[in-house]
């Protein structure tokens, strides 16, 4: 790969951060299993590699390639997504305060809610669907924005650019999770934010065998401080994991095409049915940010929510008979999953939240796979039925 040559996405996604090992000529990056590294001298070593927590090969090239996939200068890669956020947090101090998105994954609310504000991070939750809101919840102490878009579950879509020129006016870092478009449909810091954050365990990985994490910036401190942090408290994946990343990624933009097709064809059909009460997908002309989507994502994604009719116990029993969707937590795979959001990913978000946010008892979500779309689709009119 010429370093110099302007290479399409695509393109990257093949090669980015990786090149024939130099030793032997491997076209694909070795898995370097090794902890430490020799030292000719005490402090004389081949450059950054000392110690495999602060850098490993393998995990270089990973990083490389992430950072290459979101137009960034640096990338990070964590053990898992909710690392990846602590490394963030961890930037900053006790007394500093953080707006949140009121619509993230449970997990992600639980990490601010229930260990950072312990150390002294006072935080409020924000519909950022509306970027004025940062103006009403900011304060002089307000220091990190995060947020999602399009949203877990609820699927709704903040307008990147304009929450960013909001927060940099007050000084507020921005840091969006880009988890559910992935880099391939949306590009945040090309938009104005600071931080992309990853949980490479979704889209990135795409096969539901690795957990991880990943943060991508280009600013030169920002970078240095987050770096730090990731040596300091460790929670860095290992070269398997990193390997096993390196080859999904080069498929990212075929998978997220076919994700796409077969999400749009779920959503129509299910907009259709009767005993569906209402469904959620960026893709569908009903959804309230449609223009905003259309200006932000090259495409809707893989993710749908939708009201079943009923009660809890119809969605059960539509979860229970569904046959080639899956019930299980994660998404972004080549499998179909589908789960209940108010028991399972979102249950560390008080009822009153959830019900606010519209988590009702007969929401449930779809990861839609890469199957083929006629299969899925009888799979889902079978269970209504
Ligand atoms: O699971 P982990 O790799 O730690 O990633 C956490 C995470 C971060 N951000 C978003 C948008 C996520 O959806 C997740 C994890 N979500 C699920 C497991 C889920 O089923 O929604």
């Amino acid at each position: 790969m010429d370093p110099n040559a302007n290479y399409a996405f695509a393109t990257r996604a093949v090669h980015a951060g990786q090149s024939p090992d130099p030793t032997t000529g491997a076209i694909t990056t070795p898995v370097y299993q090794t902890s430490t590294y020799a030292q000719s001298s005490p402090g004389v070593f081949k450059e950054p590699y000392d110690y495999s927590r602060s850098a490993n090969p393998t995990r270089t090239a990973l990083e490389a390639n992430l950072a290459s996939l979101e137009d960034g200068r640096y990338g990070l890669c964590f053990s898992s997504g909710v690392a990846a956020m602590a490394t963030v947090l961890h930037t900053l101090n006790p007394g500093d305060h953080m707006i949140l998105g009121d619509d993230v994954y449970g997990g992600s609310f639980r990490l601010v809610d229930k260990v950072f504000a312990k150390h002294g991070i006072d935080y409020t939750t924000c519909d950022l669907t509306d970027a004025d809101a940062i103006d009403r919840a900011a304060t002089d102490k307000t220091k990190l924005v995060w947020f999602e878009t399009p949203t877990n579950p609820m699927l709704r879509v903040a307008d990147i650019r304009a929450v960013a020129e909001r927060a940099h006016a007050r000084g507020i870092t921005v840091c969006v999770d880009n988890t559910f478009a992935s880099p391939v449909l949306q590009r945040p810091l090309a938009l104005g934010a600071d931080i992309v954050c990853h949980s490479s365990t979704k889209y990135i990985g795409g096969h539901a065998d690795v957990v991880g994490g990943a943060l991508i910036v280009n600013d030169d401190g920002l970078h240095e401080k987050l770096r730090f942090i990731q040596n300091a408290a460790g929670a860095v994946p290992g070269p398997w994991d990193c390997a096993l990343l390196l080859r999904s990624t080069k498929t990212l933009p075929l998978r997220v095409e076919r994700h796409c097709d077969n999400a749009e064809k779920v959503a129509a059909f299910l907009e259709g049915h009767k005993r569906v009460r209402g469904v959620i997908y960026p893709g569908l002309e009903s959804h309230p940010q449609r223009e905003l989507v259309r200006r932000q994502m090259c495409r809707a994604g893989g993710m749908i929510s939708a009201h079943l009719q009923g009660g809890l116990e119809d969605a059960r029993k539509f979860l229970e008979a569904l046959r080639l969707f899956t019930i299980a937590e994660s998404l972004g795979g080549v499998e179909s999953l589908v789960e209940h959001p108010a028991i399972m990913t979102h249950a560390s978000v008080p009822k009153e939240q959830r019900e606010k946010l519209g988590i009702s008892d007969t929401l449930v979500r779809f990861s839609v796979g890469i199957e083929d779309p006629a299969d899925l689709l009888a799979d889902i009119e079978r269970a209504l039925g």
